[in-house]
């Protein structure tokens, strides 16, 4: 399928390590053609206008680990052929190919990240990018899904590599985003596509500076006081960073508990708000898009971008969800 692509293409993806390896392991496979590489403004689930405009002339585009808005993916497909490889829920939209295992109901644990999603289509044996794709989706998560897990481990003993060091390479990838270097995230595929080991990974100096100045950043806001209502941890942060997954992950992996953030220092005039669950979320994802928000996330998480003026009002909604028996 991806054999009979031609002209201009154009690959769009999330810009956290799923992203950044998917596309790393679609590159490798389109390197006779001619293709260019765009995240979206870091933050946006979504294209600008100015994007798509941008964007209107390829031959064809590919969408990797990105659930974007349906008006999105039909505009890009007037001019393109569009491809779909993603693994968040949402709807399936008919009118492209649209690889998506999770929607079509498959087992989410079989199906770990986008970067294993494209690996499988591809039929690459297991490797690291397929793998860091689902240590980045998950971390010490993944040590519940026993299939992939093993998978993991099996081949981090073939490669002297230990389970912290694929952590480490997460943290060191995912840090151009956080840090807000949109033209890195971009860089990082074509850069790991001639990196010959991990080491290299490890060894990039840019992406370990970032990683000392975002733990720095972390610890701080994890520091500032959290309130705990009816067993669900609401936490308020105020940082240009974009580290509010990271946050809430922290805070819900080691509490047990449901977890809310908002961030209110990343955009101008909007928050971000960020769920993990312990729940199935996907009403309140419903709810939050049917309120006209930019909401998407997975079972157990929900990302939301509101209008400031919107926020406590959906906060108290998330809430009374999280906290109902
Ligand atoms: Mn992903």
């Amino acid at each position: 399928m991806l054999a009979e692509l031609q002209g201009k293409g154009l690959l769009i993806h999330h810009w956290d390590t799923d992203g950044i390896c998917s596309v790393r392991l679609l590159l490798e496979h389109l390197s006779d053609k001619n293709v260019v590489n765009k995240t979206p403004e870091l933050g946006n689930y979504f294209l600008t206008k100015n994007e798509l405009n941008e964007y209107s002339d390829y031959d064809f585009v590919i969408v990797a680990d990105m659930s974007l808005p349906k008006d999105n993916i039909l505009k890009l497909a007037k001019n393109a052929k569009v491809l779909i490889f993603d693994h968040h829920l949402g709807q399936e939209i008919k009118e492209v190919f649209h690889q998506n295992p999770i929607i079509k109901g498959e087992n989410p644990d079989e199906y770990p990240s986008t970067s294993w999603i494209i690996n499988c289509f591809l039929d690459n044996d297991v490797n690291l990018f397929a793998l860091l794709g689902v240590v980045g989706d998950h971390e010490q998560k993944i040590k519940n899904n026993q299939l992939t897990y093993t998978t993991i481990t099996n081949f981090c003993n073939e490669n002297n590599l230990t389970f912290n060091d694929m952590l480490k390479m997460v943290y060191l990838l995912d840090s151009s985003y956080k840090i807000g270097d949109k033209k890195a995230v971009e860089k990082a595929p074509r850069l790991l596509l001639n990196y010959t080991s991990a080491n290299e990974i490890l060894e990039n100096t840019q992406w370990n500076e970032n990683f000392t100045k975002l733990n720095e950043e972390i610890t701080k806001q994890l520091e500032q006081a959290s309130d705990e209502i009816n067993g669900t941890i609401l936490k308020k942060i105020n940082t240009s960073y974009n580290i509010i997954s990271t946050i809430t992950r922290k805070v819900a992996w080691e509490s047990g508990k449901n977890t809310l953030v908002i961030n209110t220092g990343f955009f101008e005039d909007m928050d971000q708000i960020y769920v993990r669950s312990n729940k199935n979320a996907e009403p309140m994802i419903k709810r939050g898009k049917d309120l006209g928000f930019k909401c998407g996330g997975k079972k157990e998480v929900l990302g939301a971008i509101v209008p400031k003026e919107k926020t406590d009002s959906f906060v108290e909604e998330i809430m009374e969800f999280l906290t109902k028996k």
